[in-house]
Formats: structure tokens, C-alpha cells, sequence
């Protein structure tokens, strides 16, 4: 018998929870030559910025197998599928003309799931910028966000009758922080603090999007940002200071300004443009709920006197917090914590934080990154995980929703193909055949989700 196979039945969700996976364009969908650069093609084209030296230039080919991908999703029994629409696909220079084949195939996709009985869930950006729009400054520019706006009217145009539930962004804290403040992310940026207006314009760029989706006819949108529980190195002033920045930057930065309509104090002034106060107008447009992806909570301290090593990032001296191992807790292939707990803590935290201003919530990304197909921890992940959830929902957090990452292994960004977070095994080493193998977790889930509705 497989462990798994031992296991306490998860508690019941409501009849109406929305179960799914998700995924994004760059990590799976290859065809790199049938779409306009992006950001993520240059990073990646110089050498020692990808620790495997890989791209995404074939990836999944998910472009071309996504028949046999939506029958995977089908065959697992989930109501829906999160996937990220690719913004150089549908408009190769970024902005101007669109692709109608780019958007043929996001046509092709959504007719593909909703014939399948699964509901299509897009993303709008899932970090791929148009490398045409990086070269003239990017995100560091407020003209980004008008031209996703646009790009947003574009693809609901396209897919909005058959697509209902929409993201807007995903992770605009990673983004920021990985892409421009410490460089080890695509665009590859160290702006540090001067990052802070690339924060402001993918804010402005959420709520410009959400106005456009709403002229289109879109009834139901979010966001999915990410957040953790931030822990404190010890009780002294410099570690709970420390952790208590650490915890704005994560959890409020992006969070208070569309929960609440403001900047946490003593941001609002770093932002750029004339009137901030305005965008954050525009910011705090309201959402019909609020994405969650969640994989770790962070121990932090006060900074070290030398530049650290964390998570596999190199985190420079002058940042004013230093996150520390997290020891005690089982890890994860890409030696991150695994703490349930933390979960449920997250999200009565956010209650406790924004009582009746938070949205509903829905978990937007939820998983973790183990090697092999017979993957007995990742149950034991999503088993603990989901356990959590529920007991924040028992404490009276309203939650519709749970997409595991991720439904296939893929690119994992800097870490390429290292890092395997799918439900279903791609093998990479034979890309003629890039041939997938459902895991043990997705026969759990499966079975999972049966008994949710018997
Ligand atoms: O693979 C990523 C995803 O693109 C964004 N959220 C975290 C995942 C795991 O690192």
C-alpha cells in the first residue's frame, strides 16, 4: 500500500470551492520562434544566468501539445485552469499590432478547456514583458502600464465570452524584487530601492487592467500576489525592525494599496508621477477577490555584515533585513521550509489585518518542487497544506479557491529545468518526446477531489 494510501480523508470544502491547477506561458509553452521577445529571452541568452544554462525556448512545447495538456487537466477531475496569456504572443513589439496567430492560439485553448468541462482562468502577466518595451525602460516606466491596458482590452476582446474569471499579475513582489532590485530574474536589473517605481507601475498597471477588463464585459478578476508569514530572528529591536520592513515589502507593499487604497506610511512618497494619490485610485479599483500564492513563511534578522547566500539568491549588504534558514522544518528539492502552519497563520493574518475591507481570497499557487514520479512528499505537501487551509477557513476566512503549481514540471525561472514542481513529470531529456507521466500526487489529488463530491 502507498502511503498516501493511509491517509485521513481531507476535510470536506464547500460544494461551490473552485479546485485547479495553474501555469504560465514562458515555463511551458516553447515556440519561442512563433511569438515576439521578451524579457526572459534576453536574460537567458547570457551565459551563468540560468543555473543549468537551459531556455524556454522549447520548454513543455505545451503551444503545440496543449490537446494532450487540457486532457491531463480533464482526466484530474479540477473545475479549472489557471494559465498565463503570453503579451509578446499577442502583440510581438509589446504594443501596435497584434499577432493573429498568437491570438489564434489562446482562441484554440480556451475552446480546447471549455469543451473539456474546465474553466479557463487567464493571467495577463506572468512576467514575460515584451523585450521591445523593456529596451525603452520597461516597468521603470509609467507608459508600461497604459500599454498593458491595452494589451489587456486585446485579449478580453478575444476570450472574455468563454473566459470569466481573470488575473490580472502574478507576483509583482517577485518581480520587483527578483527582476530589478537584486538582478536574478529577468530583466536582470540591481536597482535596489530605486526598484520602488516598478512596483507603482505594475500597481497602476493592475488597476488600469481591471477598468479595461470591466469595459470588456469581465465580471470576475484578481490579482496573485504573494505572501508569507514573516518571522522575526529573534525578540531584539533589530531583528523585529528588521522583519517588520521585510514583512512591508511582502506582505503590504502591494496588498494595502488594493486592499486599501493606500501605500503603507512612508512609501507613498518614494513613488513616482504627479499624483499619486490619484493612481492610487486607479490602484485600489475594486476586485471581486484576492490571489494568494503561498510557499514558505521567512525568518528574518537584522542585516549581516557580509552579503548572503539564501535560497539560492546572493542578497547584497545594504539591504536593511537579512533572511535566515528556517532549520527544524522538513525541505523541499529547492530547500524550501515546509511549514503548514504557516499557511493557516498567513491567512487569519491577513483577516486579522484587513477584516471586512479583504476580499474573498483564492489561492492562486500552492505547491513545492521534489524530484521523481513515485513523489510521496509532495502529497504529503499538499496534503498538510490543504489541511491548513481548511482550518483557516474554519476560523472564518473566506476562501473559494486552490490551484496547485504547478500541473506540469517546467522552467523554474534562474533555476531552469532543475526544479520540478509539476503533478505530471515531463521528461526533459528526450525533447523529441517531451513525453508526461502523471506523478503519485496527481492520482492522490484526483482521488482527493472524487471525494469532495461523492
Ligand atoms: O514557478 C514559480 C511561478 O512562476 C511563480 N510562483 C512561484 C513558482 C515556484 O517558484
Amino acid at each position: 500500500m502507498a502511503a498516501s494510501d493511509a491517509r485521513e480523508p481531507l476535510p470536506q470544502f464547500p460544494r461551490e470551492f473552485l479546485w485547479g491547477v495553474s501555469t504560465s506561458a514562458h515555463q511551458i509553452e516553447g515556440a519561442a520562434g512563433l511569438r515576439g521577445p521578451s524579457v526572459w529571452d534576453a536574460f537567458t541568452a547570457v551565459p551563468g544566468r540560468v543555473k543549468d544554462g537551459t531556455t524556454a525556448d522549447v520548454a513543455c512545447d505545451h503551444y503545440h501539445r496543449y490537446r494532450e495538456d487540457v486532457a491531463l487537466i480533464a482526466e484530474l477531475g479540477v473545475d479549472a485552469y489557471r494559465f498565463s496569456v503570453s503579451w509578446p504572443r499577442v502583440l510581438p513589439g509589446g504594443s501596435g499590432e497584434v499577432s493573429a496567430a498568437g491570438l489564434d492560439f489562446y482562441d484554440r485553448l480556451v475552446d480546447e478547456l471549455c469543451a473539456a468541462g474546465v474553466r479557463p482562468v487567464p493571467t495577463l502577466f506572468h512576467w514575460d514583458t515584451p523585450l521591445a518595451l523593456a529596451d525603452r525602460g520597461g516597468w521603470r516606466l509609467r507608459d508600461t502600464a497604459e500599454r498593458f491596458a491595452e494589451y489587456a482590452a486585446v485579449v478580453a476582446a478575444r476570450i472574455g465570452d468563454r473566459a470569466q474569471k481573470w488575473i490580472t499579475l502574478n507576483e509583482p513582489a517577485e518581480h520587483t524584487l527578483l527582476g530589478h532590485a537584486l538582478g536574478q530574474h529577468a530583466p536582470g536589473e540591481h536597482l535596489l530601492f530605486d526598484a520602488l517605481p516598478v512596483a507603482h507601475h505594475q500597481l497602476l498597471a493592475h488597476g488600469l487592467a481591471v477598468r479595461a477588463l470591466r469595459a470588456a464585459g469581465v465580471t470576475d478578476i484578481g490579482i496573485a500576489n504573494s505572501h508569507g508569514p514573516t518571522w522575526p530572528a529573534s525578540s531584539s529591536a533589530a531583528d523585529t525592525e528588521a522583519a517588520d520592513f521585510y514583512d512591508l515589502l511582502l506582505n503590504r507593499l502591494f496588498a494595502d494599496p488594493i486592499v486599501l487604497g493606500r501605500y503603507p506610511e512612508g512609501i507613498a512618497e518614494l513613488m513616482p508621477g504627479d499624483d499619486v494619490e490619484a493612481d492610487l485610485k486607479v490602484i485600489a479599483e475594486p476586485v471581486d477577490w484576492y490571489g494568494i500564492n503561498f510557499y514558505q513563511p521567512t525568518k528574518v534578522g537584522a542585516p549581516l555584515p557580509t552579503a548572503t547566500e539564501f535560497s539560492g539568491l546572493t542578497l547584497p549588504q545594504e539591504l536593511p533585513f537579512s533572511p535566515r534558514e528556517l532549520d527544524d522544518y522538513p525541505r523541499t528539492d529547492f530547500g524550501w521550509p515546509v511549514v503548514p502552519e504557516a499557511f493557516t497563520e498567513l491567512l487569519t493574518g491577513l483577516g486579522d489585518r484587513y477584516g471586512d475591507r479583504l476580499p474573498p481570497l483564492v489561492i492562486t499557487e500552492n505547491g513545492c518542487s521534489y524530484e521523481g514520479i513515485d513523489d510521496q512528499r509532495r502529497i504529503d505537501y499538499l496534503d498538510g497544506h490543504l489541511r491548513a487551509l481548511h482550518r483557516a477557513m474554519e476560523a472564518g476566512i473566506d476562501v473559494r479557491g486552490y490551484f496547485v503549481w504547478s500541473l506540469l514540471d517546467n522552467f523554474e525561472w534562474a533555476e531552469g529545468y532543475r526544479q520540478r514542481f509539476g503533478l505530471v513529470h515531463v521528461d526533459f531529456a528526450d525533447p523529441a518526446a517531451l513525453t508526461r507521466t502523471p506523478k503519485a500526487s496527481y492520482a492522490w489529488l484526483r482521488e482527493a477531489l472524487r471525494a469532495q463530491r461523492p
